[in-house]
């Protein structure tokens, strides 16, 4: 072992040396030629990278693009930009601006480089706690991504992510970005848009997309839509110290059958408030089919759903919410104490707002005043003045209510602007100075506004179409860098593409989604060009990305190692860690049980004898303390294969279910002797044991 030590030293300060050598000889060679060579295509560059720039064919707006976004080698980014994987059931996490993937973290299906859900304890725990009952899902369609704040400022400790397909949530600790917990929310069977974390993280809260039958658990036909079916919000209540969920002091309030759609919380003067967008106000199920004719019965749903003007917003009191749940004036349900609608509204918290034909995003400025609305269907985004919404609510300044009761605030009272900003209207983001970004999908672009006069530049007119630029192609959201803060940064936005077409070299029908980093800054040297510059294409060839945040990298302290045994699931000390010389093997009837070191280069112990139908334990412990010494674990056939991160240690369990010898090894590519790391695993047939 000491020997095997000495070694890995040797090796790793040749490679600092070389390091060294390396890095000292690319620092002394960017100097200026000095040979005063004129540009000779305008981008004032002098002969050598003139040169290049003529070879390869380059402008001077591709020249200038390449520094604005080049990260040197080596360098790190100012930014972690975090995104949902869609149906890939994973979190991307990309330097920005170089557009660098980083890492793909694991949350809702099973992922092999991590190890995750693939016989290690911790991700085989988390996959199967985040499972409802009978249920045995191994895949979720991530769509929001919501980090934790504090302030109203993203604090990098925590992030959550809601499933899709599923309403499920998962929370994942960026200090060693992992998951640590998937929540299977009760009461609701999807979740869109309905994710957001509140400005101090006391919540995620997560709405339905579709509603459900009420209560769950019924049976209702979709005819009986008003009656029988509802939504709900839910406020998952988030452990100060831990971040996770703790549904005990969790609740939900139930929402009329609408389908709830995007969410965003309030923020300063609006805090303790939340909006929800909805469409399908209408209740439209969709259409019959008639198996005599094999002709459909009445409209699609896109027709049922689209057939009103208004749609509505939810506008929530969450803060008034808890005194509510706190005096106990709620139904228990699926264990979460929920506030009926009935409630809701004879109490006062849940209002409507009359927004533009079938909305999709509802965003609110970085003041927390402007709630901005998009309608899909409509060429306008809608804002609203948190302010008049109070003062609408004091004085009871109601158009009516819905079919639920629900009071329905006076449009003409809280709207203090509309921008027609152009075709097909999704998504709002902001900067510190008083503009909105709108992502328009059917042009393909991204229109820049003013918001109200208290927020903007003196000189520029409120609610006013300021600028435009195009991105390619079917733009869904867009995030600007602290995008969802308090105070945004003001210099880089990502436009998240759905379609590339024709962006890239052909791979197939199956394309991948475009991400496109735009510079945002102002004053930046590109005095003709437009103040909203598209630098640069990254393509995303894993899942379907919906949205990101983007926080200052330097916010996230992740750990370099774990401290040494430490159990991935609790960031604790593993009960059954070891150190180098305690490794052994205890066979108890059918159980059999080990404790295994893994280090450069092997595994100890490295031959393992069990009989067919043992019970089979292995506690594995990466010894190793040294920066990215991960190794693997996996056993051929047995569908085994964790990945064991410095410090590690993690418990696989199996029955030895298939008797023969079954070779296991390490997957990653540690070391000079890393094929040489691997091992067998004998499975002795039962029937040789079995005796007379
Ligand atoms: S919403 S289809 Cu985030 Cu535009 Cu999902
Ligand atoms: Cu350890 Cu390869």
């Amino acid at each position: 072992m000491k020997k095997h030590l000495r070694l890995t030293m040797v090796v790793v300060v040749g490679a600092l040396v070389l390091g060294a050598l390396v890095f000292g000889a690319s620092c002394s060679s960017d100097d200026d030629d000095g040979d005063g060579d004129t540009p000779t295509n305008g981008a004032g560059l002098d002969g050598d990278l003139q040169a290049i720039a003529d070879e390869r064919g380059f402008t001077p707006d591709d020249i200038r693009h390449a520094l604005q976004s080049f990260v040197p080698p080596g360098e790190y980014d100012e930014y972690i930009m975090f995104a949902s994987g869609g149906h890939s059931g994973q979190i991307f996490v990309i330097g920005m601006p170089s557009m660098r993937l980083l890492k793909v973290i694991a949350a809702f299906s099973p992922e092999p480089w991590q190890g995750f859900g693939l016989g290690a304890d911790w991700g085989d725990t988390i996959l199967e706690e985040g499972n409802a009952e009978g249920l045995d899902l191994t895949w979720g369609d991530v769509h929001h991504p919501a980090l934790s704040e504090t302030a109203g400022d993203y604090d990098g400790r925590w992030l959550y992510a809601n499933d899709r397909a599923n309403g499920r949530m998962a929370m994942i600790d960026l200090r060693d970005m992992r998951v640590k917990q998937i929540v299977d929310v009760p009461n609701i069977q999807t979740s869109h848009g309905g994710m957001f974390v509140t400005p101090d993280s006391e919540y995620a809260m997560i709405s339905s997309k579709f509603p459900m039958v009420w209560p769950p658990g019924d049976y209702a036909d979709v005819s009986d839509y008003e009656a029988k079916f509802r939504g709900a919000a839910s406020y998952l209540a988030l452990d100060p110290d831990t971040g996770q969920v703790n549904l005990d002091d969790s609740f939900q309030i139930e929402l009329p059958p609408y389908t709830q759609d995007l969410a965003d919380a309030g923020k300063l003067i609006s805090s303790g408030w939340s909006f929800i967008g909805s469409f399908n106000t209408e209740m439209a199920p969709g259409a019959d089919f008639d198996v005599d004719t094999d002709t459909p019965i009445g409209d699609p749903l896109e027709i049922g759903a689209s057939e009103e003007n208004f749609d509505y917003l939810h506008v929530i009191n969450w803060k008034a919410a808890e005194q509510i749940v706190a005096d106990g004036k709620t139904t228990e349900m699926g264990g979460l104490p929920v506030i009926t609608l009935e409630t809701a509204v004879a109490e006062g918290i849940f209002y409507l707002i009359p927004e533009p034909k079938s909305p999709h995003g509802i965003d609110v400025d970085p003041t927390g005043r402007y709630l901005v609305v998009s309608g899909k269907l409509d060429p306008t985004t809608t804002i609203y003045d948190f302010e008049k919404v109070q003062e609408a609510i004091a004085n009871e300044d109601f158009e009516g209510t819905d079919p639920f009761g629900v009071p329905i605030l006076n449009f003409d009272s809280v709207m203090v602007g509309q921008v027609e900003v152009g075709l097909g209207p999704l998504h709002t983001q902001f900067d510190s100075k008083g503009h909105g970004y709108t992502s328009l999908f059917l042009e393909s672009a991204i229109a820049k506004w003013s918001l109200g006069d208290d927020v903007i530049p003196s000189g520029e007119t409120a609610f006013t179409l300021q600028d435009k630029v195009n991105v390619h192609f079917n733009i869904g959201h867009l995030a600007t860098a602290e995008g969802d803060t308090v105070s945004p940064d003001d210099n880089w936005m990502v436009a998240l593409n759905k379609w590339s077409i024709d962006r890239y070299a052909p791979i197939g029908p199956l394309h991948p989604q475009n991400f496109q980093l735009i510079d945002i800054k102002d004053g930046l040297a590109m005095a003709e060009t437009n103040p909203m510059d598209l630098v640069y294409d990254m393509p995303i060839g894993i899942g379907e990305p919906h949205y990101v945040q983007i926080i200052k990298a330097d916010k996230i302290a992740p750990w370099e190692t774990y401290p040494a045994g430490t159990d991935a699931l609790t960031m604790e000390p593993h009960s059954e860690a070891i150190v180098s010389g305690g490794e052994r093997i205890e066979r108890d009837g059918n159980n059999v049980t080990v404790w295994m070191s893994v280090q450069r280069s092997h595994f100890v112990p490295d031959i393992l004898r069990v009989t067919e139908g043992d019970n089979v334990t292995i506690y594995v412990t990466n010894v190793e303390q040294t920066r990215d010494a991960t190794h693997g674990f996996a056993i051929a056939d047995y569908n085994v294969q964790g990945s064991l991160e410095p410090g590690e240690t993690a418990t696989f369990e199996f029955v030895a279910d298939k008797s023969g010898v079954f070779n296991f090894y390490c997957t990653e590519f540690c070391s000079a002797l890393h094929l040489e790391m691997s091992g067998w695993l004998l499975v002795e047939p039962a029937s040789v044991n079995a005796g007379p």
